[in-house]
């Protein structure tokens, strides 16, 4: 039988949803081609890996051509071997030479052309026995922070899931139904409302983090009711963009607020009680693991979900399991930089019982892996937002494993 190699690889500049540069690459397997293009956060951890070398994107593109030698001929077949050949190449730790999205892009195409090569579908070949289940869709519907203009809330993600959907079609449907509903909302309170989204595609309004869980809630409600179906909150923080090390607090710009970490605690306690929170990520910021610690031995049935502090770095997960700290890690692939190293992060995340949250970048591609990544991690959600090509090409992608697989059970929760 033919080995599956790498036959040849290309890579060229694309555009993300932003508008910004990035890198995608084709690789070729027994004459089969996979291509990936990178995403890219604007929200970023400050331990994740750099998305191009410090000279700029032309200077990671240009050294392909002085390692590809190495990857030609190399096995396609195994993400994890492929990882520790790039790592080798590159020689950083954070990916800073090659630039992760050269590394991301090159081993998530490999895994497409070895997955085509054998004419399996990629989330098969990642987990060949299964069992598959749908992760439930958490919606972006209301954006702040990074990803929305100066008037939008401090809090950088309003969330929903929707907990009752008995199939990801039911899940997609409930999600827009509510992405809907939030404008007619925000257009009862401001009917000079212009429709503008954040980054993701959640709407951007010019409210404050209270109005904002208003707003998401009473649409929440409404839909809920419509479709008698139980649809929950959730929250992304981002408290590293809130965090100011000098003054050791959170800082709510908008809301003209400073929260040391108690009253940041008392605050999410708050929030979770009133608008019955089952998600929440990124509470404190990068470095605050024994906070995280804290927060979870209060709450036992709301994920508490690391981002910007495990960043999808093996190392900082465990850290985060031995010193309990949070129950549950984004899973990011670009942040870990190579495919192998984002299953790696998965494995262990599973073994010591933290749920998984497969995760777009705020700025994003066509692509549709995350879809893939998200079954075969057994993620228990997916976060790809509601509305907008980018997001919708990975929750498509979810309908047609769906019906692939002639209709699949959705993820156990514990909340
Ligand atoms: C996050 C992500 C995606 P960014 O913080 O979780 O929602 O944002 O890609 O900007 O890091
Ligand atoms: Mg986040």
């Amino acid at each position: 039988m033919k080995k599956a190699c790498i036959e040849a690889i290309k890579a060229r500049i694309c555009y993300d949803s932003r508008g910004n540069e990035s890198i995608e690459v084709d690789v070729k397997v027994n004459s089969f081609i996979g291509r990936a293009c990178a995403p890219k956060g604007a929200s970023t951890g400050k331990y994740e890996a750099v998305d191009f070398n410090p000279k700029g994107i032309e200077a990671s593109l240009k050294l392909l051509s002085d390692y590809s030698s190495k990857l030609i001929g190399f096995d396609a077949s195994d993400p994890y071997s492929l990882s520790q050949l790039l790592r080798e190449i590159d020689g950083t730790e954070n990916f800073s030479r090659i630039g992760g999205s050269m590394a991301y892009a090159i081993s998530m195409a490999t895994a497409e052309a070895f997955s085509k090569s054998k004419g399996i579908p990629l989330y098969k070949m990642l987990l060949p026995n299964g069992p598959y289940l749908m992760p439930y869709p958490l919606g972006n519907v209301l954006c702040g922070g990074k990803h929305a203009g100066p008037g939008a809330p401090d809090i950088q993600e309003f969330l929903i899931c929707p907990l009752g959907v008995k199939n990801i079609r039911e899940g997609l449907k409930i999600n827009i139904a509510v992405h809907k509903e939030v404008r007619k909302q925000i257009e009862k309170k401001d009917p000079y409302f212009t429709g503008g989204k954040g980054d993701e595609g959640g709407w951007a309004p010019y409210v404050k983090d209270e109005e904002a869980f208003e707003l998401v809630s009473s649409a929440s409600q409404i839909v809920s009711d419509v479709f008698g179906v139980d649809i929950k909150l959730g929250v992304d923080f981002a408290s590293s963009s809130l965090w100011n090390n000098n003054e050791k607090a959170y800082i709510y710009n908008r809301s003209k607020v400073k929260r040391s970490p108690g009253e940041q605690l008392d605050f999410i306690m708050e929030l979770v009680n009133k608008y019955h929170l089952i998600y929440l990520e990124d509470p404190f910021h990068e470095e605050a693991y024994d906070e995280f610690a804290e927060l979870t031995k209060k709450l036992s049935k709301v994920y508490i979900a690391g981002d910007d502090i495990f960043v999808t770095n093996t190392y900082r997960l465990l850290k985060g399991i031995k010193m309990k700290a949070g129950n549950a890690a984004i899973l990011k692939v670009n942040q870990a930089g190579t495919l192998g190293d984002a299953l790696n992060f998965a494995e262990n995340a599973r073994k010591h019982n933290y749920a998984l949250i497969t995760s777009h970048r705020s700025g994003d591609t066509s692509d549709a892996h995350l879809a893939h990544i998200a079954i075969a991690t057994k993620s228990k959600m997916i976060k790809s937002g509601v509305v907008g090509g980018e997001r919708l090409s990975k929750l498509n992608e979810l309908l047609r494993i769906d019906e692939e697989l002639s209709g699949c059970g959705m993820a156990k929760l514990e909340v």
